[in-house]
């Protein structure tokens, strides 16, 4: 795999939203006994439901390692690569290449990942496996990358409008576990020359209790440029309505990097999700793992949605706003499939149906192999 060593912005390269063509995209098969109740058994199931949700308009590879590879190309049906690949967990999101293109080519970009704030606030310990995976893919696909590893960032904690306007939050990027060294303009500069845009919007809040130090995907997230979905609450003794307040105040007094002011939907949040006694039990505890306990709040929003080339899956939590949450997408993607999926078996691993997947935007055939 070729490693360029000049920057993305300096090559014309950026990264496209989400809503772009897609060529396909990466799941990977979770096993970890501490982070999916039960040995994991339905979050797999779970997972299954989401790569057949998005193998219907794309190509779905999955990352399985040696112990669950037989189990992952059973469960999974033929049209769906399953790939032999090693990692800590499931989180293509955070540490799958972040896919850049200059219009006809793409390439990946390998962060450093040191899950979610290293020994300062980390979530587990070790990450090596996780981290080398964008190395790995970029060798999988042939595509050059750029290395990034210097500095650390995740893929849930950024959201690109592809024209220039990346989104994120102040609570993640500033946090002391990933770049203290850098100061929040250096940061930002970086966001700039590696996703080749202009003008980064800066939250400063996501979901309450969210254990990324509030991930953008699980708050915000672009529906088309100059639009945005917001998680919102009503409910001003929830401690999410002033974090989401915050979110709308800064999203209505900003421009993009083409000068529109934003324009916010509101996309309401299912009442607080708390887990239970029985899904505590069902959890290894592990060294350097926080054990979650009966009654904490999880981190449910349906920002957390993944748009594939013919549709939406989203995350539904047999909660009565999840029809209304459905509605909203269907009218904001009207030419998209909205697909549900019961996804509490996903978010009890602390994240959703955006954090597993990580998209590889589309590009031609003959030009697939590296430049
Ligand atoms: O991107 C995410 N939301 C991943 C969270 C991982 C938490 C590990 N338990």
């Amino acid at each position: 795999m070729k490693v360029i060593e000049t920057l993305p912005s300096e090559d014309g390269f950026y990264m496209p939203a989400e809503f772009s063509p897609h060529y396909g995209c990466i799941l990977i098969f979770p096993e970890r006994s501490d982070s999916w109740q039960y040995g994991a058994y339905a979050a797999r199931k779970a997972f299954v439901q989401v790569c057949t949700a998005i193998a219907r308009s794309e190509k779905v590879t999955v990352c399985a390692s040696s112990r669950q590879y037989e189990n992952a190309r059973r469960m999974l049906p033929s049209h769906i690569r399953v790939v032999e690949m090693s990692s800590n967990d499931s989180w293509a999101r955070d540490y799958c290449p972040t896919f850049v293109t200059n219009g006809r080519v793409i390439r990946g970009i390998n962060w450093s990942f040191n899950a979610w704030g290293g020994l300062t606030d980390g979530l587990y310990f070790p990450w090596d496996k996780d981290d080398r995976m964008a190395r790995k893919l970029c060798d999988l696909y042939d595509k050059s990358m750029y290395d990034a590893s210097g500095f650390v960032l995740e893929g849930g904690s950024i959201h690109s409008d592809g024209e220039g306007t990346i989104l994120t939050t102040e609570a993640c990027l500033l946090s002391a576990g990933r770049n203290p060294d850098l100061t929040k303009e250096q940061i930002e500069e970086k966001l700039k020359q590696y996703l080749g845009a202009e003008k980064v919007i800066w939250l400063e809040r996501g979901i309450y209790n969210d254990e990324t130090n509030e991930h953008v995907d699980n708050i915000c997230a672009f529906v088309k440029p100059g639009e945005v979905v917001l998680g919102w609450t009503d409910d001003k003794s929830d401690p999410q309505y002033e974090l989401s307040r915050s979110c709308l105040e800064i999203l209505e007094n900003s421009t993009d990097a083409k000068g529109r002011k934003i324009r916010v939907h509101k996309l309401r949040l299912p009442k607080p999700v708390t887990i239970t006694a029985e899904e505590c039990a069902g959890l290894d505890t592990m060294d350097f793992q926080p054990t979650r306990t009966p009654g904490e709040r999880l981190a449910a929003s349906y920002v957390n949605f993944y748009i594939s080339n013919g549709a939406v899956v989203m995350p539904f939590f047999n909660d009565p706003a999840d029809e209304p949450a459905r509605a909203k997408l269907a009218e904001l993607f009207p030419d998209r499939e909205i697909i549900p999926i019961y996804a509490r078996d996903i978010l009890i691993g602390g994240g959703n149906i955006h954090c597993i997947t990580q998209q590889i935007p589309a590009f031609s055939a003959e030009e697939s192999q590296s430049p």
